[in-house]
């Protein structure tokens, strides 16, 4: 922008600027779109930003737009704008669609034709000054704009010369919530549902306002509010009214409403004997449920469907095909612009496992490649990433090369099923880049997944992304006050694939901890390492996350995921690990790829380490691309992995008096039990491993902890020991408990050490139906106290509930008396595993 002539409104401007206020406490409640004070330094570059609004059109989005301007430029920069519907002789923000502003500015040409939901930032001399205008072809397009100006000056960047357009890479771009009408959510780890309670929706909506022009900030245009598994009564007519409140708090913010529905509801709530969709009174009853939906809710997004799948009803019932089912829903949408999200996620989950042949890894592309070219144009088939599920590691799903003739988008997880829950630091941005980067080489040509989805390689009307996302009534929308970045991430991913995850990061962390390069460096490198941290304590080489796959999908649980009908197996025995899925031997998975592709995976030779074991049988021994065996892969990435994770404690704690001290302690607190949890899953797998193999760690670790005093051994007054199943979630298989009658416990150990500083950590079961306390005492005085309280999800002593206490710095004498005492409550036994205690020369 050429100079601005100051005017009185910018000396006032710089008046009404006031220095950023000492780090204020911050929830996390306003995610990235805090608009905190920048610094007088940083604000001098927008000194010149005008102060007067004006906006062309009126809409509920442009409202919005008007409305989000002037809370950003109060936020940032202190100060007010005034809004004018008319452009005087001072410099101003110009809002509105590309035509409207056109209409008093007939010289104004956009750079290229501007898609929908695409905008541009200029500036422009308008009656001899230079003004912003923020414009777009349509209004959502205006509200994006306004984000996007905002993103630019709370991370310091120059607006100097503005003159950018972007266009988002799909029209899709979506967010699922798997909430339940009674206000729990499927995987959802932060709390009850913003949507519902009851079987309701919530009186109280302005935490779904909050969501919805949070979604906005990022190009987020639709949002599926209840979970997969459908409950068909939200469907009725007593919720209807309620989801037009739903829709009504939406639209402002550009944001489709869009349900899942059960497909057996024409019986369930409509009355027929039937759900067929072949049945002419099925064919009436969606599209009389449809139009009476469209006319209370205009602009309505459509549905989401899960059918045939773990348990849901689907049109097997009546031997009528996928496409069948989703093009009844979807000529019935169809007159209203509505669309069928069809969800790819169908498997049988009773397969039986003695069948070296059967494969759950094959289910997406054998139930919908035949099917390809059957489905009506308004349906969507949402594919998850890869073959399995939302495992910490697998390669990409077949399916997106399935799909010529047919719409699909892919489907992404927010929520942290299998990858931490939120209690571990986990940013799947990397991941999710390189599964949409990811290259399927089809006849010699780059075929990457994002293009693919996105509609691009097939020219197909739709397509894009969705991910579940599973926010709850936690302030901080996830829980973990970090876990946004995978939202945001997401989010700009879906607007703009080719992102690096470095940039994401960047962006992400500026917004929400301010642009401090120390803080940014900090945390962006803790984030971008972070999904191969956890990849490697949990499950490398693609054996996929090895937890509890029948419970909770949290702690270590290596076998439950063998012997059984869910297909999630790994195939571990004595003399070999992986699972065949080779054309020549195995479950012929591999030939599903393009030809070069299953040709690489076909080969033990070319198949990447990270894969392997998804793709062969190997035994232990077997030497990876790295040079090391199986065996002593996963010893050592199950070490460096949790050394990693304590790296990041220490690294946040270098962050201590640049972040406001309540996210600042709630971070830290999580990272430290990430840390702690990190050395359970290493030593579950790693021991688990050891006795399966009976080969050595070479490195000496597994089965050695010289450090470590099993509670079990020590001096007991009060507990018990118990053996601990599996065995390989406690240390020596073995804990103690402290069982009823008992009021209190203890455990008594005596130090042999020389004397110095040490670390003691406890090991310590903290289960969510007690809550226990515990003190330490050396020497009869107390050294820390605790109580259970982490509300992890476990009602037992295990791998889940497995907890460490750590006192750093503490001065022990050779013969001190260390001695732990639990207080047990309710169905919690104030459970103990192990001390350790570690010079810091060993730290
Ligand atoms: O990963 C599995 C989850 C289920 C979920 C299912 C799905 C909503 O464990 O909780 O159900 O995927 O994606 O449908």
């Amino acid at each position: 922008m050429k100079r601005l002539v100051p005017t009185i409104a910018f000396t006032a401007f710089l008046a009404a600027y006031a220095p950023s206020e000492p780090l204020r406490a911050e929830t996390g409640a306003e995610a990235w779109l805090r608009y905190a004070r920048l610094d007088a330094h940083a604000s001098r570059q927008y000194e010149n930003l005008p102060a007067i609004v004006v906006m062309f059109g009126d809409s509920a989005l442009l409202n919005s737009s008007r409305d989000e301007l002037v809370r950003g430029i109060r936020g940032i920069l202190g100060k007010t704008p005034r809004i004018s519907r008319r452009l005087s002789h001072e410099p101003a923000i110009v809002l509105g669609t590309l035509p409207a502003i056109q209409k008093a500015f007939p010289e104004l040409r956009s750079p290229q034709n501007l898609a929908a939901d695409g905008y541009w930032l200029t500036t422009i001399r308008i009656h001899g000054c230079d003004s912003f205008i923020i414009t777009a072809s349509r209004d959502r397009g205006v509200l994006y704009g306004v984000f996007a100006f905002f993103s630019k000056i709370a991370r310091g960047e120059s607006v100097k010369n503005l003159d950018e357009s972007q266009q988002p890479y799909a029209a899709i771009r979506w967010v699922d919530q798997w909430d339940n009408l009674d206000g729990r959510i499927e995987r959802g780890y932060a709390g009850r549902s913003i949507f519902f309670e009851n079987g309701a929706v919530r009186a109280d909506l302005s935490r779904i306002a909050d969501y919805a022009r949070i979604l906005a900030s990022v190009g987020i245009n639709g949002c599926t509010i209840n979970n997969v598994n459908a409950d068909a009564h939200l469907l009725d007519d007593d919720h209807l009214p309620q989801l037009v409140r739903v829709a009504n708090v939406f639209r402002p913010w550009g944001i489709q409403l869009s349900i899942s529905v059960d497909l057996s509801s024409p019986k369930i709530i409509g009355g027929l004997d039937t759900f067929d969709p072949f049945d002419p009174r099925v064919v009436e009853w969606w599209r009389k449920k449809s139009d009476q939906i469209y006319s209370a809710i205009p602009g309505f997004g459509g549905f989401v469907v899960k059918a045939d799948s773990e348990g849901r009803l689907g049109p097997s019932a009546y031997n009528r095909t996928h496409a069948d089912a989703a093009n009844v829903i979807a000529r019935a949408l169809k007159p209203h612009n509505g669309v069928v999200f069809y969800r790819a996620f169908v498997y049988n989950h009773h397969l039986d496992w003695r069948d070296p042949k059967n494969d759950r890894a094959r289910a997406a592309y054998d139930n919908f490649h035949p099917l390809d070219g059957k489905f009506e144009d308004n349906v969507i088939i949402q594919i998850k990433h890869g073959p399995i599920d939302f495992q910490a590691r697998e390669p990409v799903s077949t399916l997106f090369t399935g799909l010529e003739r047919t719409n699909e988008a892919i489907e992404l997880q927010v929520t942290q099923e299998y990858t931490g829950q939120q209690r571990h630091l986990c940013f799947l941005i990397p991941m999710w880049k390189e599964v949409l980067d990811f290259d399927l080489l089809v006849n010699g040509a780059s075929l990457p997944v994002k293009d693919l989805v996105a509609g691009k390689t097939f020219h197909r009307p739709m397509g894009g992304f969705v991910a579940v996302v599973n926010v709850g009534l936690d302030e901080n929308w996830l829980g973990h006050p970090l876990a946004m970045a995978n939202l945001y991430g997401y989010a700009r991913l879906a607007w703009n694939p080719n992102l690096t995850a470095r940039e994401i990061a960047d962006e992400w962390t500026s917004l929400t901890f301010g642009p401090n390069p120390n803080v940014v460096s900090t945390i962006s490198s803790a984030l971008l390492s972070s999904w191969n941290t956890y990849e490697s304590y949990t499950g490398p080489l693609g054996m996929q996350t090895l937890t509890d796959i029948l419970g909770s999908h949290y702690g270590p649980g290596i076998e439950s995921s063998e012997e059984n009908g869910w297909g999630q197996w790994h195939r571990a025995d004595q003399k070999g690990v992986g699972m065949d899925r080779t054309v020549r031997t195995g479950t012929g998975y591999a030939g599903q790829y393009p030809p070069l592709l299953a040709k690489i995976y076909e080969s033990l030779d070319t198949t990447p380490d990270e894969l392997l074991l998804f793709f062969h049988h190997v035994p232990y021994t077997y030497i990876l691309h790295s040079g090391k065996t199986v065996v002593q892969h996963i010893y050592d990435s199950h070490y460096e992995g949790a050394d990693r994770a304590a790296n990041y404690v220490r690294q946040w704690e270098s962050l201590k008096g640049l972040i406001d001290d309540d996210r600042y302690g709630a971070t830290l607190s999580r990272l430290e039990y990430q840390s702690g949890h990190a050395i359970v899953w290493r030593d579950a797998i790693c021991e688990y491993f050891l006795r399966l193999t009976g080969i050595s760690d070479a490195k000496g670790r597994v089965g050695h902890h010289p450090n470590r005093t099993e509670a079990e051994s020590m001096q007991l007054t009060g507990y018990k020991s118990v053996s601990v199943t599996p065995w390989e979630n406690a240390s020596g298989g073995k804990a103690v408990e402290c069982p009823p009658p008992q009021q209190t416990c203890s455990a008594q150990l005596t130090f042999e050490g020389t004397s110095g500083m040490y670390e003691l950590d406890v090991q310590y079961f903290d289960q969510n139906n007690g809550e226990s306390r515990f003190r330490i005492f050396v020497n009869n005085e107390v050294v820390d106290e605790w109580t259970a309280n982490l509300q992890l999800p476990a009602t037992t002593i295990g791998g889940d509930s497995s907890t460490r206490r750590s006192i750093t710095n503490i001065s022990l004498h050779h013969g001190d008396e260390i001695r732990i005492e639990g207080i047990p409550d309710r169905e919690e036994r104030a459970a103990l595993d192990y001390a350790e205690i570690i010079s810091r020369q060993q730290r």
